[in-house]
Protein backbone atom coordinates (compact mmCIF):
# COMPACT_ATOMS: atom_id res chain seq x y z
CA UNK A 1 0.00 0.00 0.00
CA UNK A 2 2.96 2.44 0.66
CA UNK A 3 4.64 1.31 -2.17
CA UNK A 4 1.72 1.82 -4.20
CA UNK A 5 1.09 5.41 -2.71
CA UNK A 6 4.48 6.57 -3.74
CA UNK A 7 4.32 5.37 -7.12
CA UNK A 8 1.01 7.57 -7.51
CA UNK A 9 2.61 10.44 -6.24
CA UNK A 10 6.35 10.38 -8.14
CA UNK A 11 3.71 9.60 -11.44
CA UNK A 12 1.66 12.98 -10.53
CA UNK A 13 4.81 15.20 -10.02
CA UNK A 14 6.27 14.00 -13.50
CA UNK A 15 2.91 14.52 -14.97
CA UNK A 16 2.84 17.61 -14.07
CA UNK A 17 4.10 20.60 -15.96
CA UNK A 18 6.49 22.99 -13.71
CA UNK A 19 5.56 26.25 -14.65
CA UNK A 20 6.90 29.69 -13.62
CA UNK A 21 5.63 31.85 -11.21
CA UNK A 22 2.91 34.17 -12.69
CA UNK A 23 2.06 35.82 -9.53
CA UNK A 24 1.70 39.90 -9.98
CA UNK A 25 4.42 40.16 -7.21
CA UNK A 26 7.00 37.83 -9.90
CA UNK A 27 5.70 40.08 -12.60
CA UNK A 28 6.31 43.79 -10.29
CA UNK A 29 9.74 42.18 -9.63
CA UNK A 30 10.21 41.17 -13.44
CA UNK A 31 9.30 45.63 -13.92
CA UNK A 32 5.98 44.85 -15.28
CA UNK A 33 2.23 44.25 -14.96
CA UNK A 34 1.00 40.65 -14.84
CA UNK A 35 0.95 39.89 -18.28
CA UNK A 36 -2.33 38.72 -18.91
CA UNK A 37 -1.01 36.72 -22.47
CA UNK A 38 0.37 34.50 -20.19
CA UNK A 39 -2.85 32.15 -20.29
CA UNK A 40 -2.02 30.84 -23.18
CA UNK A 41 1.59 30.62 -22.55
CA UNK A 42 1.24 26.96 -21.73
CA UNK A 43 -0.09 26.45 -25.82
CA UNK A 44 1.56 23.61 -27.08
CA UNK A 45 3.93 24.34 -30.21
CA UNK A 46 1.92 21.28 -32.49
CA UNK A 47 1.74 20.86 -36.03
CA UNK A 48 -1.49 21.28 -37.70
CA UNK A 49 -0.84 17.20 -38.15
CA UNK A 50 -0.53 16.67 -34.45
CA UNK A 51 -3.27 19.08 -33.48
CA UNK A 52 -5.48 16.99 -35.42
CA UNK A 53 -4.77 13.60 -33.61
CA UNK A 54 -5.51 11.17 -36.43
CA UNK A 55 -9.57 12.22 -36.17
CA UNK A 56 -11.58 12.13 -40.12
CA UNK A 57 -12.74 15.19 -41.50
CA UNK A 58 -16.07 14.35 -40.57
CA UNK A 59 -15.40 13.97 -37.02
CA UNK A 60 -13.66 17.78 -37.25
CA UNK A 61 -16.35 19.00 -39.26
CA UNK A 62 -18.63 17.84 -36.76
CA UNK A 63 -16.46 19.50 -33.98
CA UNK A 64 -16.61 22.75 -36.18
CA UNK A 65 -20.64 22.34 -36.42
CA UNK A 66 -21.12 22.04 -32.55
CA UNK A 67 -19.18 25.04 -32.48
CA UNK A 68 -21.35 27.16 -34.44
CA UNK A 69 -24.52 26.26 -32.99
CA UNK A 70 -23.27 26.75 -29.49
CA UNK A 71 -22.06 30.32 -30.82
CA UNK A 72 -25.50 30.70 -32.53
CA UNK A 73 -27.92 29.24 -30.26
CA UNK A 74 -26.66 31.39 -27.53
CA UNK A 75 -26.75 34.76 -29.11
CA UNK A 76 -30.73 33.63 -30.02
CA UNK A 77 -30.85 33.40 -26.03
CA UNK A 78 -29.44 36.95 -25.60
CA UNK A 79 -31.78 38.08 -28.32
CA UNK A 80 -34.86 36.35 -26.58
CA UNK A 81 -33.59 37.48 -23.26
CA UNK A 82 -33.52 41.17 -24.69
CA UNK A 83 -37.09 40.76 -25.61
CA UNK A 84 -38.40 39.60 -22.43
CA UNK A 85 -38.98 36.00 -23.89
CA UNK A 86 -36.55 34.59 -21.48
CA UNK A 87 -36.53 35.99 -17.66
CA UNK A 88 -34.03 35.22 -14.23
CA UNK A 89 -30.35 34.51 -14.20
CA UNK A 90 -28.92 33.82 -17.04
CA UNK A 91 -24.86 33.20 -18.07
CA UNK A 92 -23.61 32.64 -21.74
CA UNK A 93 -20.49 30.72 -22.93
CA UNK A 94 -19.53 32.64 -25.69
CA UNK A 95 -16.09 32.64 -25.96
CA UNK A 96 -15.47 29.49 -23.76
CA UNK A 97 -17.20 27.01 -26.58
CA UNK A 98 -13.73 25.56 -26.72
CA UNK A 99 -13.77 24.47 -23.51
CA UNK A 100 -16.89 22.26 -23.28
CA UNK A 101 -17.06 20.92 -26.90
CA UNK A 102 -13.64 19.50 -26.90
CA UNK A 103 -13.42 17.92 -23.82
CA UNK A 104 -16.82 16.05 -23.80
CA UNK A 105 -16.07 14.87 -27.84
CA UNK A 106 -13.25 12.95 -25.79
CA UNK A 107 -15.66 10.94 -24.27
CA UNK A 108 -18.58 8.69 -24.78
CA UNK A 109 -22.79 9.13 -24.21
CA UNK A 110 -22.35 6.85 -21.53
CA UNK A 111 -20.45 9.13 -19.20
CA UNK A 112 -21.41 12.00 -17.32
CA UNK A 113 -21.19 15.27 -16.67
CA UNK A 114 -21.92 17.88 -14.52
CA UNK A 115 -21.18 21.36 -14.60
CA UNK A 116 -22.04 24.90 -12.80
CA UNK A 117 -24.48 27.78 -13.85
CA UNK A 118 -22.52 28.42 -17.63
CA UNK A 119 -23.95 25.84 -19.10
CA UNK A 120 -26.09 25.54 -22.03
CA UNK A 121 -23.01 24.14 -24.57
CA UNK A 122 -22.31 21.29 -21.55
CA UNK A 123 -26.00 20.16 -22.17
CA UNK A 124 -26.27 20.83 -25.64
CA UNK A 125 -22.87 18.70 -26.27
CA UNK A 126 -24.16 15.70 -24.20
CA UNK A 127 -27.31 15.65 -26.51
CA UNK A 128 -30.14 17.49 -25.42
CA UNK A 129 -31.93 18.88 -28.20
CA UNK A 130 -31.68 22.92 -28.75
CA UNK A 131 -35.19 22.93 -28.96
CA UNK A 132 -35.67 21.55 -25.29
CA UNK A 133 -32.61 23.86 -24.37
CA UNK A 134 -34.61 26.89 -26.02
CA UNK A 135 -38.09 25.61 -24.31
CA UNK A 136 -35.86 25.14 -20.65
CA UNK A 137 -34.95 28.81 -21.00
CA UNK A 138 -38.59 30.13 -21.95
CA UNK A 139 -39.85 28.37 -19.00
CA UNK A 140 -42.44 26.01 -21.20
CA UNK A 141 -43.12 22.09 -20.24
CA UNK A 142 -41.18 20.93 -23.52
CA UNK A 143 -38.18 21.98 -21.78
CA UNK A 144 -35.54 19.42 -20.66
CA UNK A 145 -36.44 20.03 -16.76
CA UNK A 146 -40.28 20.37 -17.83
CA UNK A 147 -39.28 24.48 -17.84
CA UNK A 148 -38.98 24.36 -13.91
CA UNK A 149 -35.27 24.71 -14.11
CA UNK A 150 -34.31 27.44 -16.38
CA UNK A 151 -30.94 28.60 -17.59
CA UNK A 152 -28.85 27.62 -14.77
CA UNK A 153 -30.93 24.21 -14.06
CA UNK A 154 -30.89 21.98 -16.53
CA UNK A 155 -30.38 18.13 -16.19
CA UNK A 156 -31.47 15.10 -18.52
CA UNK A 157 -30.83 11.80 -16.86
CA UNK A 158 -31.35 10.13 -20.74
CA UNK A 159 -27.82 12.11 -21.65
CA UNK A 160 -26.50 10.99 -18.54
CA UNK A 161 -26.51 15.02 -18.05
CA UNK A 162 -26.37 15.74 -13.96
CA UNK A 163 -27.10 19.76 -14.27
CA UNK A 164 -26.30 22.80 -13.57
CA UNK A 165 -25.77 23.64 -10.48
CA UNK A 166 -26.48 27.41 -8.84
CA UNK A 167 -24.04 27.18 -5.99
CA UNK A 168 -20.48 28.26 -6.16
CA UNK A 169 -18.71 24.57 -6.40
CA UNK A 170 -21.32 22.97 -5.27
CA UNK A 171 -21.23 20.20 -8.12
CA UNK A 172 -17.97 18.98 -7.40
CA UNK A 173 -18.93 16.62 -4.14
CA UNK A 174 -21.84 15.69 -5.55
CA UNK A 175 -19.69 14.43 -9.09
CA UNK A 176 -17.16 12.49 -6.28
CA UNK A 177 -20.21 10.78 -5.36
CA UNK A 178 -21.15 10.07 -8.86
CA UNK A 179 -17.28 8.69 -9.60
CA UNK A 180 -17.52 6.61 -6.25
CA UNK A 181 -20.50 5.02 -7.58
CA UNK A 182 -19.20 4.13 -10.67
CA UNK A 183 -16.44 2.76 -9.11
CA UNK A 184 -18.50 1.07 -6.35
CA UNK A 185 -20.61 -0.46 -9.03
CA UNK A 186 -17.85 -1.11 -11.68
CA UNK A 187 -19.22 0.75 -14.51
CA UNK A 188 -17.25 1.69 -17.61
CA UNK A 189 -17.60 5.19 -17.23
CA UNK A 190 -16.44 8.37 -16.20
CA UNK A 191 -17.47 11.53 -14.96
CA UNK A 192 -16.51 15.56 -16.52
CA UNK A 193 -16.91 17.53 -13.24
CA UNK A 194 -16.57 21.67 -14.28
CA UNK A 195 -15.80 24.23 -12.19
CA UNK A 196 -15.24 28.58 -13.02
CA UNK A 197 -11.30 28.94 -11.13
CA UNK A 198 -13.54 31.73 -8.45
CA UNK A 199 -14.41 28.03 -7.05
CA UNK A 200 -11.10 26.85 -6.14
CA UNK A 201 -10.01 27.94 -2.97
CA UNK A 202 -13.23 26.95 -1.30
CA UNK A 203 -13.15 23.91 1.38
CA UNK A 204 -15.54 21.20 -1.15
CA UNK A 205 -13.01 21.88 -4.10
CA UNK A 206 -10.03 20.84 -1.74
CA UNK A 207 -12.45 18.12 0.05
CA UNK A 208 -13.22 16.58 -3.37
CA UNK A 209 -9.59 16.58 -4.42
CA UNK A 210 -8.18 14.63 -1.81
CA UNK A 211 -10.85 12.45 -1.93
CA UNK A 212 -10.94 11.35 -5.57
CA UNK A 213 -7.21 10.66 -5.35
CA UNK A 214 -7.38 8.53 -2.11
CA UNK A 215 -10.02 6.57 -4.00
CA UNK A 216 -8.72 6.61 -7.13
CA UNK A 217 -12.40 7.34 -8.81
CA UNK A 218 -13.04 8.19 -12.53
CA UNK A 219 -13.47 11.82 -12.10
CA UNK A 220 -12.17 14.61 -14.24
CA UNK A 221 -12.19 17.70 -13.01
CA UNK A 222 -12.28 20.95 -15.49
CA UNK A 223 -11.53 24.15 -14.29
CA UNK A 224 -12.96 26.54 -16.68
CA UNK A 225 -10.31 29.48 -15.90
CA UNK A 226 -11.79 32.84 -17.61
CA UNK A 227 -10.09 34.59 -15.62
CA UNK A 228 -12.85 36.64 -13.49
CA UNK A 229 -15.40 35.53 -10.71
CA UNK A 230 -18.66 37.90 -11.67
CA UNK A 231 -15.93 41.08 -11.24
CA UNK A 232 -13.13 39.55 -9.61
CA UNK A 233 -10.02 38.98 -11.44
CA UNK A 234 -8.32 35.86 -10.49
CA UNK A 235 -4.70 37.11 -9.51
CA UNK A 236 -6.26 39.31 -7.08
CA UNK A 237 -8.19 36.51 -5.51
CA UNK A 238 -5.73 33.97 -5.18
CA UNK A 239 -2.24 33.61 -3.68
CA UNK A 240 -1.71 30.58 -6.71
CA UNK A 241 -1.21 32.36 -10.06
CA UNK A 242 -1.47 28.47 -11.57
CA UNK A 243 -4.52 26.05 -10.67
CA UNK A 244 -3.12 22.77 -12.21
CA UNK A 245 -0.89 23.21 -9.44
CA UNK A 246 -2.91 22.57 -6.73
CA UNK A 247 -3.38 19.24 -7.98
CA UNK A 248 -0.27 18.54 -6.53
CA UNK A 249 -1.08 18.66 -2.89
CA UNK A 250 -3.22 15.59 -3.44
CA UNK A 251 -0.94 13.47 -5.46
CA UNK A 252 -2.96 13.96 -8.84
CA UNK A 253 -1.87 14.41 -12.08
CA UNK A 254 -2.75 17.67 -13.39
CA UNK A 255 -2.76 19.33 -17.15
CA UNK A 256 -3.59 23.13 -18.45
CA UNK A 257 -4.99 22.83 -21.54
CA UNK A 258 -5.66 26.13 -24.04
CA UNK A 259 -9.40 26.72 -23.93
CA UNK A 260 -9.66 28.75 -26.44
CA UNK A 261 -8.79 25.81 -28.90
CA UNK A 262 -10.85 22.79 -29.07
CA UNK A 263 -8.59 20.76 -30.24
CA UNK A 264 -6.08 21.20 -27.14
CA UNK A 265 -8.76 21.10 -25.06
CA UNK A 266 -9.81 17.52 -26.97
CA UNK A 267 -6.32 16.01 -26.86
CA UNK A 268 -5.60 16.87 -22.89
CA UNK A 269 -9.11 15.32 -21.97
CA UNK A 270 -9.01 12.64 -23.94
CA UNK A 271 -5.40 11.48 -22.06
CA UNK A 272 -7.31 12.44 -18.45
CA UNK A 273 -10.81 10.44 -20.01
CA UNK A 274 -8.25 7.07 -20.70
CA UNK A 275 -6.35 7.40 -17.43
CA UNK A 276 -9.69 7.57 -15.25
CA UNK A 277 -11.43 4.98 -17.36
CA UNK A 278 -8.03 1.96 -17.08
CA UNK A 279 -8.57 2.82 -13.45
CA UNK A 280 -5.67 5.33 -13.19
CA UNK A 281 -8.25 8.08 -11.37
CA UNK A 282 -8.95 11.54 -11.10
CA UNK A 283 -7.17 14.30 -13.12
CA UNK A 284 -7.44 18.16 -12.95
CA UNK A 285 -7.38 19.95 -16.18
CA UNK A 286 -6.95 23.41 -16.04
CA UNK A 287 -8.84 25.36 -19.33
CA UNK A 288 -7.40 28.62 -19.43
CA UNK A 289 -10.27 30.85 -21.57
CA UNK A 290 -12.10 34.28 -21.86
CA UNK A 291 -15.32 35.07 -21.69
CA UNK A 292 -16.52 37.33 -24.57
CA UNK A 293 -19.66 38.86 -22.62
CA UNK A 294 -21.01 40.05 -19.30
CA UNK A 295 -20.80 37.32 -16.08
CA UNK A 296 -24.55 37.21 -16.85
CA UNK A 297 -27.30 39.06 -18.81
CA UNK A 298 -28.25 41.77 -16.43
CA UNK A 299 -24.59 42.64 -16.89
CA UNK A 300 -22.13 44.57 -19.39
CA UNK A 301 -19.80 43.02 -22.07
CA UNK A 302 -16.11 44.60 -20.14
CA UNK A 303 -17.77 46.38 -17.16
CA UNK A 304 -15.12 48.45 -14.63
CA UNK A 305 -13.32 45.20 -14.27
CA UNK A 306 -11.87 44.92 -17.50
CA UNK A 307 -11.55 47.32 -20.51
CA UNK A 308 -13.95 47.44 -24.25
CA UNK A 309 -10.36 47.23 -25.57
CA UNK A 310 -9.42 43.96 -23.35
CA UNK A 311 -12.27 42.46 -24.60
CA UNK A 312 -11.80 43.75 -28.15
CA UNK A 313 -8.42 41.92 -28.01
CA UNK A 314 -9.00 38.47 -26.94
CA UNK A 315 -11.35 38.15 -29.29
CA UNK A 316 -8.31 37.69 -32.01
CA UNK A 317 -8.42 34.30 -29.97
CA UNK A 318 -11.85 33.08 -30.79
CA UNK A 319 -12.02 29.72 -30.79
CA UNK A 320 -14.43 29.38 -33.80
CA UNK A 321 -12.07 31.47 -36.39
CA UNK A 322 -8.90 29.87 -34.49
CA UNK A 323 -10.58 26.45 -35.38
CA UNK A 324 -12.03 27.48 -38.73
CA UNK A 325 -8.12 28.60 -40.16
CA UNK A 326 -6.83 24.93 -39.41
CA UNK A 327 -10.24 23.78 -40.82
CA UNK A 328 -9.17 25.94 -43.81
CA UNK A 329 -5.57 25.30 -44.36
CA UNK A 330 -5.83 21.34 -44.01
CA UNK A 331 -8.62 21.60 -46.95
CA UNK A 332 -11.28 20.28 -44.54
CA UNK A 333 -13.83 22.80 -44.52
CA UNK A 334 -13.33 25.98 -46.75
CA UNK A 335 -14.80 29.64 -46.13
CA UNK A 336 -17.63 29.20 -48.63
CA UNK A 337 -18.70 25.50 -46.37
CA UNK A 338 -17.88 27.59 -43.37
CA UNK A 339 -20.31 30.00 -44.12
CA UNK A 340 -23.29 26.97 -45.02
CA UNK A 341 -23.07 25.57 -41.90
CA UNK A 342 -23.16 28.83 -40.54
CA UNK A 343 -26.36 29.32 -41.98
CA UNK A 344 -27.59 25.79 -41.45
CA UNK A 345 -26.91 26.62 -37.45
CA UNK A 346 -28.67 29.83 -37.26
CA UNK A 347 -32.00 28.35 -38.85
CA UNK A 348 -31.70 25.41 -36.25
CA UNK A 349 -31.40 28.32 -33.74
CA UNK A 350 -34.38 29.73 -35.02
CA UNK A 351 -36.11 26.34 -35.11
CA UNK A 352 -35.43 26.11 -31.36
CA UNK A 353 -36.63 29.40 -30.62
CA UNK A 354 -39.69 29.14 -32.46
CA UNK A 355 -40.15 25.45 -30.50
CA UNK A 356 -40.38 27.23 -27.33
CA UNK A 357 -42.06 29.78 -28.43
CA UNK A 358 -44.86 27.51 -29.00
CA UNK A 359 -44.37 24.96 -26.23
CA UNK A 360 -46.98 25.08 -23.21
CA UNK A 361 -46.67 27.17 -20.04
CA UNK A 362 -46.23 23.64 -17.44
CA UNK A 363 -49.31 22.86 -15.54
CA UNK A 364 -49.80 24.08 -12.25
CA UNK A 365 -50.12 20.59 -10.96
CA UNK A 366 -46.67 20.11 -11.68
CA UNK A 367 -45.55 22.58 -8.69
CA UNK A 368 -44.58 19.53 -6.91
CA UNK A 369 -43.31 17.07 -8.56
CA UNK A 370 -39.92 15.95 -9.21
CA UNK A 371 -39.23 17.78 -5.73
CA UNK A 372 -38.94 14.49 -3.65
CA UNK A 373 -37.74 11.08 -4.57
CA UNK A 374 -41.43 9.72 -5.63
CA UNK A 375 -40.37 5.96 -4.52
CA UNK A 376 -38.48 4.02 -2.91
CA UNK A 377 -34.84 4.55 -4.02
CA UNK A 378 -32.05 1.69 -2.83
CA UNK A 379 -33.72 1.38 0.53
CA UNK A 380 -34.61 4.99 1.49
CA UNK A 381 -38.31 5.97 1.40
CA UNK A 382 -40.65 8.35 0.06
CA UNK A 383 -40.43 11.53 2.35
CA UNK A 384 -42.81 13.67 0.73
CA UNK A 385 -45.20 13.67 3.81
CA UNK A 386 -47.92 15.98 2.29
CA UNK A 387 -50.43 13.45 0.87
CA UNK A 388 -50.27 10.91 3.40
C1 LIG B 1 -21.49 29.53 -2.76
C2 LIG B 1 -21.78 30.70 -3.65
N1 LIG B 1 -21.21 31.90 -3.38
C3 LIG B 1 -21.46 32.97 -4.16
C4 LIG B 1 -22.30 32.86 -5.24
C5 LIG B 1 -22.53 34.06 -6.14
N2 LIG B 1 -21.83 33.89 -7.41
C6 LIG B 1 -22.49 33.51 -8.52
S1 LIG B 1 -21.46 33.35 -9.81
C7 LIG B 1 -20.13 33.80 -8.92
C8 LIG B 1 -18.76 33.88 -9.57
C9 LIG B 1 -18.20 32.54 -9.91
O1 LIG B 1 -17.14 32.66 -10.81
P1 LIG B 1 -16.44 31.42 -11.49
O2 LIG B 1 -16.50 30.26 -10.55
O3 LIG B 1 -15.11 31.84 -11.94
O4 LIG B 1 -17.38 31.05 -12.71
P2 LIG B 1 -17.70 31.93 -14.02
O5 LIG B 1 -18.92 32.73 -13.69
O6 LIG B 1 -16.53 32.76 -14.32
O7 LIG B 1 -18.01 30.92 -15.08
C10 LIG B 1 -20.47 34.09 -7.62
C11 LIG B 1 -19.53 34.52 -6.58
C12 LIG B 1 -22.89 31.60 -5.49
N3 LIG B 1 -23.70 31.39 -6.51
N4 LIG B 1 -22.61 30.54 -4.69
MG1 LIG C 1 -14.52 32.58 -13.79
Amino acid sequence: MADDKKKDTSAAVTETVQAEDRSPEAAAEAGGELDRASQTEHKPRLSDEERMQGLSPDQLKKMMYDMLLARRLEEKVAEAYALGRIGGFCHLYIGQEAVAIGAISAQTPDDYVMTAYREHVHALQCGITPGAIMAELYGRADGCSKGKGGSMHMFSAEHNYLGGHGIVGGQIPLALGVAWKIKYRKEDRVIQVYCGEAAVNQGAFHESLNMAALWKIPMILIVENNRFGMGTAWERASSLYDIYQKATAYAMPSAVADGMDVLDMYRVTKEAVERARSGGGPTLIEARTYRFVGHSMSDPVSGVYRTKEDVENEKANDPIRIFADLLARQNILSQEELEKMDEEVKRVSEEAADFAEKSPEPEVSELYTEIYAEENVNGRLYFDMRER
